[in-house]
C-alpha cells in the first residue's frame, strides 16, 4: 500500500518528486514548475528496484582463493558473496600493502564517472576525500565530456570557464541573436541532463523551439530544432565548411576587422591560411564542398548572412570528443571573431547548446555546497581517457600540452560512481587492461559491467535511500534531496563504506571530522549559507530548507569574462600570453604536434570501414545509468540497442527494419537491432553509448568476444584526441553491418553474474 509521502528529490536528468510504494519500490512525478521535464525519469522505478542491483559485497573467487595478482579472468568468473567486515578487511588490508609496498603512486583514483546527483554524497568526491587521507593517489585530469576543449581554450581565450561556465541564457539569446549557427545541430534529447540536474528543464523547453533561425549542422535532422535548416554534412568535415565560411568572410570584405585588430592576435597567420598563402590550397566553398557535402553555393550563402544581424556560432562538444577535436571549436572561435560579436549578447561563441541543460540555462554562477576532498600529496596524473594505455603500459612515456609525462605502476584500481565499461573506447583493449592490476575494487549499486570486472565490488546506496542536497551548476534552486526507500540488500552509502574502510587504516576521525551523514548536510549547507546571508542574501536556515524542500539560489550579477575583455581589452586582458583572443598559439605552435598546430586547420581522417558510426549520447537513459529502465527497455529492437540506418544503405546489405544485424569493424563486433531512417544521412549509421556491455563468443570470429547488446565502445578506436589534450575520441568511428546470422546469444547481462554465498 502506498503510504503516499511525495518527496522532493534531484537526479542528473532533473528535479522530481518520489513516494514509496509500499512495496519495497518507488515512484515518481515531474517537479510541478518544470516545464519540460525528463523521459529519463520513466526509467527511475526500474532502476530503483531490479535484479541487477548489488545486494551484498561480493570477491571475485579466483582473486579470493589465489590472493591479488594481475589475471585475465577479471570479467569471467563468479564471483563469492560475503559479509562487510570481510570485504571492508580485505580491501583495507590491500589498500595499506599497495601504499607501503609501492607507495600511493599504485594506487589509481581517478573514478571518472557520473554518479548520482547530490552534492555531498558524491561518489567520486567522497572516494577522493578518502584516498587523500590515506596519503594520496595517481588521479585524472578533465572530462569525457569536453576534454578536448579544457585543454585547448586556455590557450584560446585564457581558461575553459570564460566559454563553458558564462554561456548567454536561451533567455538572452532569443531576445538578441537573429542567427545561430549550430555545428553539431541542437539536439534536444541531451537537455534533460546536467551534472547535478537542473531544477527548471528551461534549456531543452528554449532549444526545442528557439524562435531564432538556425542553421543546423549535422548528419542527422534529430538534432534539427523546430524551423531550423538542416544542412545535412559528411561527419568530421565541420573544419572545412567552417573555414570556407571564414574564407568568404575574409575575401567579401565582410569581417570585423576592428574587433580582430583590438581584441584578437594572430588573424594574419590564419587569413594566409585561408588565402591558401601557407600551404596553396584557399579553403574555398568549392574546396570545402568536395570535403563536407554541402553545396558551395549554400556555404557561400550562409556566410553572406551571419555578419548580417547578431549570429551566435556554436559548437557541441560532440565535435571535440574525435581526433583532431581542437580544430572544430578553435574554427569556430576564428569565425566569431571574424563576425566581431564576441562578448556582445546572443552573439560570439558558444559551445554546448545543445550539449546540455546547464548551457544556456538561466541559474547563476555561484559556487555550491561542496564536500572538502582535501589535498593529494602524489603528483602523478594521466589525462581521463588516458586510462588503458597506463595500465598496459607502465613507465611508457606520452606527450600532454606541452610536457612528456610517463605513465605510473598501477597495482591497485579503486572506482566509485563510474563505469568505465561504459566510457572507454575498445572495450576489448580495456579488458586487457584490467587484467593488469593486482586488485580492482568497485563500488556499484548494480552489476554494471565494471563491477563483472572486478576483484571486490561493494554494494551502493541510491539517492533515494540517503539524504541530500542537490543542485547542478548554473542552477536555480538548491533541492533539500529526502529518502524514499530503505536501502536495498545490505548496500552502504559510500560515505558509509569509505568510513569503514578509514577506521581499518586509522583515519576514521579525520575522514568524518566526526560527523555522520545528516550532520554534513547541515554543515555543508550552513557554511555555505553563511557567507551569502552576509551578503545580504535571504537564505533559510538548514531545518526550514529542509522543510521546504527546495531554495531558490541566490542571483549573483556579474559580466561574463568574454564581456568584461570585449568593453576593455587592456584593463581585462585575457590570461592568453598576449591578453587576447589568440588566433594563431606561438604557444601550441611552439609544442610541434602535427594534430594540433598553431592555428585551426583541417585535419583528413582516415577511414577504413565504409559506414560512419555516430556513438553519440543516449536519447533513453543517462549513460548506461537506466539501461534496465522502462524507456530504455522499451526502445530497444529485437532485445538490442538500436541501431538506425539510411534506407539505402540498409538495402545494399540486405537488412530489414526489426531485424537483428551484426556491426564490426576491425577491433570489434557487437549487436545491435535495425531502424531504418530517411533521417540520417547516407552513408552514416548512428548507435548511441550506454547499452550495458556483454561480452560473448563472437559466432564469426573464432576465439573472440562480440557485445550481444550493442555497446558502440567495442568499436571506437582508444587513442587521444591529440598530443596536445589526449581526450575521448569516441564520438565517431567506421564500421560495417550485415545481417546477423543464427543462432544469437541472449542478452545475458541484465541478470547478475553467477554468486555463491560464501
Ligand atoms: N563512444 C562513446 N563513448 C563515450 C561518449 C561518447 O560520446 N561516445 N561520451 C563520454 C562521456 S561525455 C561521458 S561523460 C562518459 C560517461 O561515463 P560514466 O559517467 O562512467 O557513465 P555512467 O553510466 O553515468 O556511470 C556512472 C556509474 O555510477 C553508478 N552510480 C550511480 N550512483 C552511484 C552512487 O551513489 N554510488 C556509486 N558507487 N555508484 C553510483 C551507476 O550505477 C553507473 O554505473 O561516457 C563517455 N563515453
Ligand atoms: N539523454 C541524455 N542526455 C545527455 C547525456 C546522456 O547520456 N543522455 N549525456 C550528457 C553528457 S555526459 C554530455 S558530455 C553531453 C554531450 O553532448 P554532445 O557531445 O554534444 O552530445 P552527442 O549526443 O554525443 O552529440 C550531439 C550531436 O552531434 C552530432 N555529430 C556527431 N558527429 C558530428 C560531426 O562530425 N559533425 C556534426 N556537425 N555533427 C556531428 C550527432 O548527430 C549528435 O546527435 O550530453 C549530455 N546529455
Ligand atoms: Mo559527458
Amino acid at each position: 500500500m502506498s503510504t503516499e509521502q511525495w518527496v522532493p528529490t534531484t537526479a542528473h536528468w532533473g528535479a522530481y518528486q518520489a513516494t514509496s510504494d509500499g512495496d519495497g519500490g518507488v515512484r515518481v512525478r515531474p517537479h510541478p514548475d518544470d516545464p519540460a521535464p525528463s523521459p529519463l525519469l520513466g526509467n527511475v522505478p526500474g532502476i530503483a528496484r531490479h535484479d541487477t542491483r548489488v545486494l551484498r559485497p561480493a570477491v571475485r573467487r579466483g582473486w579470493l582463493l589465489g590472493g591479488p595478482g594481475p589475471s585475465a579472468q577479471r570479467g569471467r568468473d563468479e564471483f563469492v558473496e560475503v559479509d562487510w567486515d570481510t570485504a571492508l578487511d580485505l580491501v583495507a588490508a590491500q589498500l595499506d600493502r599497495v601504499r607501503n609496498e609501492s607507495g600511493n603512486e599504485a594506487i589509481y583514483g581517478g573514478s571518472y564517472g557520473w554518479s548520482s546527483a547530490g552534492r555531498f554524497h558524491h561518489a567520486q568526491s567522497q572516494l577522493h576525500r578518502f584516498l587523500n587521507t590515506i596519503g594520496g593517489y595517481t588521479a585524472s585530469r578533465n572530462n569525457y565530456s569536453f576534454g578536448t576543449s579544457q585543454v585547448l581554450l586556455p590557450h584560446v581565450v585564457g581558461s575553459a570557464a570564460a566559454v563553458l561556465g558564462y554561456a548567454d541564457s536561451w533567455a538572452t539569446v532569443r531576445e538578441h541573436a537573429d542567427l545561430i549557427v549550430a555545428f553539431g545541430g541542437l539536439p534536444t534529447k541531451n537537455l534533460s541532463v546536467s551534472p547535478g540536474g537542473v531544477s527548471r528543464h528551461t534549456s531543452a523547453a528554449a532549444a526545442a523551439d528557439p524562435g531564432v533561425a538556425v542553421a543546423s549542422i549535422s548528419p542527422l535532422a534529430d538534432d534539427v530544432p523546430a524551423g531550423g535548416r538542416w544542412y545535412s554534412i559528411e561527419p568530421g568535415t565541420d573544419v572545412a565548411m567552417q573555414l570556407a565560411l571564414a574564407h568568404v568572410l575574409l575575401t567579401e570584405d565582410l569581417h570585423d576587422t576592428e574587433f580582430l585588430s583590438r581584441c584578437c592576435t594572430g588573424f594574419d597567420v590564419f587569413a594566409a591560411y585561408l588565402l591558401g598563402s601557407s600551404d596553396g590550397v584557399p579553403k574555398t566553398p568549392e574546396w570545402a564542398a568536395e570535403i563536407c557535402g554541402i553545396a558551395a553555393a549554400d556555404i557561400r550563402e550562409l556566410a553572406r548572412r551571419m555578419p548580417t544581424g547578431r549570429t551566435l556560432v556554436t559548437v557541441t562538444w560532440s565535435l571535440q570528443r574525435t581526433r583532431g577535436g581542437e580544430q572544430p571549436v578553435w574554427a569556430g572561435i576564428a569565425l566569431a571573431a571574424m563576425l566581431g560579436q564576441i562578448g556582445l549578447p546572443g552573439g560570439g561563441f558558444g559551445h554546448g547548446y545543445g550539449s546540455m541543460a546547464e548551457v544556456g540555462a538561466d541559474g547563476p554562477v555561484l559556487h555550491l555546497p561542496t564536500l572538502p576532498q582535501g589535498s593529494n600529496p602524489v603528483s602523478s596524473f594521466i589525462p581521463v581517457a588516458r586510462i588503458a594505455d597506463m595500465l598496459l603500459d607502465p613507465g611508457a612515456e606520452f606527450d600532454y600540452n606541452g610536457q612528456r609525462l610517463t605513465y605510473p605502476d598501477i597495482r591497485l584500481v579503486h572506482w566509485a560512481g563510474g563505469n568505465p565499461f561504459h566510457h572507454h573506447q575498445d572495450l576489448t583493449r580495456l579488458r586487457r587492461a584490467f587484467a593488469r592490476p593486482e586488485t580492482v575494487v568497485v563500488h556499484e549499486t548494480h552489476w554494471t559491467a565494471t563491477a563483472r570486472h572486478a576483484d571486490v565490488v561493494l554494494p551502493a546506496t541510491t539517492t533515494l535511500e540517503r539524504e541530500d542536497l542537490g543542485a547542478g551548476r548554473r542552477d536555480t534552486h538548491l533541492t533539500a534531496m529526502h529518502r524514499v526507500l530503505d536501502p536495498v540488500g545490505e548496500a552502504r552509502d559510500d560515505y558509509a563504506i569509505l568510513a569503514g574502510l578509514a577506521e581499518r587504516l586509522g583515519v576514521r576521525q579525520r575522514f568524518t571530522e566526526g560527523r555522520g551523514a545528516r550532520g554534513w548536510l547541515e554543515h555543508l549547507y550552513e557554511k555555505w549559507r553563511a557567507p551569502l546571508v552576509q551578503q545580504g542574501h535571504d537564505l533559510p536556515d538548514f531545518d526550514i530548507f529542509w522543510r521546504l524542500g527546495e531554495v531558490k539560489l541566490p542571483a549573483m550579477p556579474e559580466d561574463p569574462p568574454l564581456v568584461r575583455f570585449r568593453r576593455d581589452p587592456e584593463r581585462e586582458r585575457l590570461h592568453t600570453p598576449s591578453g587576447r583572443i589568440e588566433l594563431f598559439s606561438e604557444t601550441v605552435d611552439s609544442f610541434g604536434y602535427e594534430d594540433c598546430p598553431g592555428h585551426p586547420v583541417w585535419l583528413p581522417q582516415e577511414r577504413r570501414a565504409p559506414l560512419h558510426l555516430i556513438a553519440n549520447q543516449p536519447p533513453t537513459r543517462l549513460h548506461g545509468q537506466g539501461d534496465v529502465g522502462a524507456v530504455s527497455r522499451d526502445s530497444k529492437v529485437a532485445g538490442r540497442e538500436p541501431i538506425t540506418l539510411h534506407p539505402d544503405d540498409a538495402a545494399a546489405r540486405g537488412i530489414t527494419d526489426g531485424t537483428v544485424v551484426r556491426v564490426f569493424n576491425d577491433r570489434g563486433a557487437c549487436l545491435a537491432g535495425a531502424r531504418l531512417s530517411d533521417r540520417v544521412r547516407p552513408g552514416v549509421a548512428v548507435l548511441p553509448t550506454g547499452a550495458w556491455f556483454d561480452p560473448q563468443p563472437d559466432p564469426r570470429r573464432p576465439g573472440q568476444d562480440l557485445c550481444a547488446h550493442g555497446n558502440p565502445n567495442v568499436l571506437t578506436e582508444d587513442i587521444g584526441s591529440s598530443r596536445l589534450s589526449q581526450g575521448c575520441a569516441g564520438q565517431r568511428t567506421h564500421v560495417d553491418v550485415e545481417p546477423a546470422t543464427e543462432p544469437l546469444p541472449e542478452v545475458a547481462v541484465r541478470t547478475p553474474p553467477p554468486l555463491r554465498r560464501g
